[in-house]
């Protein structure tokens, strides 16, 4: 069966949205950059530090337009769209820089706009523009990008997808109580309220459990069934997919009848209008990742990430059968892959972390069989909290990272207090990605160990005149040059 994509109007509707982007884009040149990432991936930290490296004069020498002292202003500005919260720049800022604290999970959508004006580098250009672009910074949830693909997939189809991967690996555990319930009702049985509700629940505490902070699995839709919102406990988010369901259609009235309608309903009042509102719009996109994270949780972790990040490049790089390519055209012309957090390796690995990620991206493309043009790769740290050193041990000198441990954290049995520094061997990443792919695919693969410590965000260094100095990162501005770079030429 087709899938039933969205309909006649919505297609109207989105290419109607184009175009008035595009006519105001005349007037006043803009471009919507999305950021976006699963939970805690670093989008609120990359979005704070990038702005707060724009706004003053942070060190950014990959940046040509700054580095060529080009870009002679930048301000914040109001935002277009009324309609979405504005990323609270200046709270995260302050959470981030006067008190050392990472910011709050923030679990929504936001948008800040940030303006630049800027000479243009050829003579020619500098007659004809007037030299101000703005950029309309949008923080969204991964978890929304990864509900895309259900709207390829009618409930059936979800439904079997959902309870095949139920019964892969460490998921086979988690999902048990939920498998089980599932099996015992009766689905063409008449709808019943509470039914619905316990299987929902069960099936929502599998995806908590996938998700918790042990197993850090990636791949979780419905993406809403996390972070509900003001969605919670509506029919639209009251519905589980139900494994072996029969050929014929669902009887009138029944269970699966009931679960059928809402999971259309979920479509149809949170993917659609994700889609047409906030994604169909986007020119540039940067999708941040937790690479180290995943390899720290194990091989199924890191599997769970690529699948993860397979279904995300499918919705930029639409496929020649994709039912995105009609919708989308080619509005988003770059994406850029970053791990984050790179600060937690010694710079010696930093390329070992771009090049895993970049095969990382190689084989979800491949496996999609799409073009990976417009696709960069890589490892950058929004914020450094660490600084490099190296320990002398026996005859040998070991690289080491400098950091203020968070409050509470334990290395090797000993607390931190939030105020002292020490040094720690953060440990190697593989030369070779392919090793680490073969470890990878291997039964009971073991992979590097990497010691991730959640240390403190940095103290801002002063300078001379004891002026305070932007927040510290690493390769921030080769990714703003990627995302933004050539909209300054
Ligand atoms: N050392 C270091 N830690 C980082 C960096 N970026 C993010 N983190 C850590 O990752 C955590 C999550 O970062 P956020 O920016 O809040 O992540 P998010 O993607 O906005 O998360 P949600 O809002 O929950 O979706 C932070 O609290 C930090 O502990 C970085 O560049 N360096
Ligand atoms: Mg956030």
């Amino acid at each position: 069966m087709p899938p039933s994509l969205t309909s006649f109007t919505d297609d109207a509707r989105i290419a109607l949205d184009n175009i008035a982007d595009r006519a105001s884009g005349l007037v006043h040149p803009a471009i919507r950059l999305g950021v976006t990432g699963l939970s805690r991936a670093g989008k609120t930290v990359f979005i704070s530090s990038l702005v707060h490296n724009l706004l003053n004069g942070g060190r950014l020498p990959l940046f040509e337009a700054l580095r060529s002292g080009r870009v002679s202003a930048v301000r914040l500005e109001p935002q277009p769209d009324d309609a979405i919260p504005r990323f609270q720049y200046e709270d995260h800022i302050q959470a981030l820089v006067r008190d050392r604290v990472w910011p709050d999970s923030t679990r929504a959508i936001s948008e800040l706009r940030i303006t630049l004006d800027y000479q243009s580098a050829s003579g020619w250009n500098r007659m004809f523009s007037r030299g101000r672009l703005s950029i309309d910074i949008v923080d969204y949830p991964g978890e929304w990008l990864l509900d895309l693909p259900l709207l390829a997939q009618d409930f059936r189809a979800f439904s079997e997808n959902t309870a095949a991967l139920a019964e892969t690996g460490i998921r086979r555990e988690l999902s048990r109580e939920w498998l089980a319930l599932a099996s015992s009702i009766d689905m063409d049985a008449p709808a019943d309220e509470m039914t619905a509700r316990r299987l929902s629940e069960s099936f929502a505490a599998y995806l908590r459990a996938c998700k918790d902070d042990e197993r850090s699995l990636s791949t979780l839709p419905p993406g809403r069934f996390l972070m509900p919102g003001d969605l919670e406990g509506s029919p639209a988010l009251t519905f589980a997919p139900l494994p072996n369901i029969p050929d014929a259609k669902a009887p009138k009235g029944s269970l699966r009848a009931m679960m059928e309608r809402r999971y259309d309903a979920y479509k149809n009042v949170v993917v659609k209008p994700f889609f047409r509102e906030h994604f169909a719009r986007l020119d540039r996109q940067i999708v941040l990742i937790d690479a180290l994270q995943a390899i720290n949780r194990g091989p199924e972790a890191v599997q769970d990430l690529e699948r993860a990040l397979t279904d995300v490049l499918a919705c930029f790089r639409p496929g020649h059968n994709s039912f995105f390519s009609a919708l989308l055209g080619r509005r988003i012309d770059k994406v850029l892959v970053a791990a984050t957090k790179a600060d937690h390796l010694h710079h010696e690995s930093h390329d070992r972390l771009e090049r895993l990620t970049g095969r990382l991206v190689d084989r979800a493309i491949q496996r999609i069989g799409m073009a990976g043009a417009g696709i960069e790769v890589m490892a950058i740290a929004s914020v450094r909290a660490t600084r490099e050193a190296t320990v002398k041990e026996g005859n040998q000198l070991l690289p080491v990272i400098v950091g203020t441990p968070m409050a509470g954290e334990t290395i090797d049995g000993e607390r931190f207090d939030g105020e002292r520094k020490t040094a720690i061997f953060p440990g190697d990443l593989p030369e070779d990605p392919e090793a680490f792919f073969q470890k990878l695919d291997a039964p009971k693969a073991e992979l590097p160990e990497i010691n991730v410590v959640r240390f403190r965000p940095p103290a801002l260094e002063e300078t001379n005149g004891g002026l305070k100095l932007s927040v510290p990162h690493i390769r921030l501005d080769r990714a703003m040059q990627f995302l933004f770079g050539d909209r300054l030429a």
